[in-house]
């Protein structure tokens, strides 16, 4: 009899629980990682042979949990078109956008929420190639153009602010191309809520250490390109801006060789590629900018250097390679002139892999720092102690 109690009050545990879960996935939270189907390996009714291949994925339902408008086909990888074998980046399956095509898929997000968005995109043509990204009213045109990985194609974040519990992710080639078969391919498409980390109290920079940023796939190895990218309100990047033509990269511990943590940034293109942040500050005080200073791990050709801004000041510092380590501390001292001093990096050289001679690449920095500088105070205690010790000699003397 008590057996029976026990057994139905755990079964109607269990049911109440269940409930909770259904409850909880009839509300759809979006969790962050891959978008249902955002690999595109899900097989179409009828499989991938009816959409792709030849044919075309007409109709709102042709691609499973996407919806799309113009001519968008599903790739299959190894797929040959004019002698050129299509681009795949992960998995077997891809798809292509042709002109002025658009794919896309409704989220539920949180409303007022930061959302970055991440995606691989490949171009199939030497023309001109870009993708726009939006998220109705925000958007952004991604110039396919320049290639940052040797293996044809790269990943890319962009974030967006939720203006509604439901919104709609969009892809679309604004291209106009006389070749049809032209267009961007895209693939891995994933979504991940991010967080503004709280700013350390010893600390002017928030996320100097890069560890809060955009959806990267535990497998994904090229890491990800983060482009221009003016407003720190909607950066895939919290509290750091993009603020040139050219993108930096995102990397990972996974991949690269990073100094702290398990993210950083690898600065490339030169001048082209500047990261910047506004930090808070006061008026006439010192300050000292502390930064890692290394190398990816990825036989970037060196020399590797960066110029570090912070305030009036600029400072030009070479990485230099160490067998018993991956990166250096640098620093550079400031008095700040405002309350609020920018504080930016790039690259002064254009460097490239020496494997393949043509990936970009470059140095690495992380775990940033802006903090007031105790360095008079080091001094005078220095002095102090030297005089202690004269004085201390003296008195032997005597
Ligand atoms: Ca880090």
């Amino acid at each position: 009899m008590a057996m029976r109690i026990v057994w139905s009050s755990t079964r109607t545990k269990w049911v109440s629980l269940s409930g909770l879960l259904l409850l909880h996935l009839a509300a759809g939270q979006l969790q962050d990682g891959l978008l249902n189907n955002g690999d595109f390996e899900t097989p179409p009714a009828g499989g991938f042979s009816n959409l792709g291949l030849g044919g075309r994925g007409d109709g709102p339902t042709a691609i499973p949990s996407w919806k799309t408008n113009g001519t968008v086909e599903a790739v299959e990888s190894g797929q040959k078109q004019g002698g050129m074998i299509l681009i795949v980046p992960q998995g077997r399956h891809a798809v292509r956008l042709g002109n002025d095509a658009e794919i896309s898929q409704d989220m539920k997000v949180e409303k007022g929420s930061l959302y970055s968005i991440t995606f691989s995109a490949a171009r199939t043509c030497a023309q001109l190639e870009s993708l726009n990204v939006s998220v109705p009213p925000a958007s952004q045109t991604i110039d396919l153009q320049t290639l940052y990985s040797v293996q044809g194609w790269d990943s890319y974040a962009w974030a967006f602010q939720a203006q509604d519990d439901v919104v709609s992710l969009l892809f679309r080639n604004l291209g106009m191309e006389d070749d049809p078969t032209c267009g961007p391919i895209l693939d891995d498409v994933a979504v991940k809520k991010l967080f503004t980390p709280d700013k350390p109290k010893d600390n002017a920079v928030l996320n100097g250490d890069f560890e809060e940023g955009p959806w990267m796939f535990r497998n994904e190895s090229l890491g990800i390109l983060l482009p221009t990218n003016l407003d720190e309100e909607t950066s895939s990047l919290p509290g750091w801006i993009v603020e040139s033509n050219r993108a930096v990269r995102y990397i990972d511990s996974y991949h690269f060789t990073v100094p702290q943590g398990k993210r950083a940034i690898e600065l490339l293109s030169g001048k082209e590629g500047i990261i910047s942040q506004m930090v808070e500050t006061t008026p006439n005080k010192p300050y000292r900018l502390t930064f890692s200073l290394g190398h990816a791990g990825d036989s970037c050709k060196q020399p590797l250097a960066v110029m570090a801004f912070a305030g009036d000041q600029a400072q030009n510092i070479h990485y230099t390679p160490n067998a018993n380590a991956t990166f250096q501390t640098a620093d550079l001292n400031f008095t700040a002139k405002a309350d609020r001093t920018r504080v930016a990096f790039y690259s002064i050289y254009y460097n490239t892999r020496s494997d393949d001679m043509s990936s970009l690449c470059g140095p690495v920095v992380d775990d940033i720092r802006v903090a007031l500088s105790g360095s008079n105070r080091i001094n005078v205690i220095g002095r102090l102690g030297l005089g202690f010790g004269w004085f201390v000699f003296v008195l032997v003397l005597v």
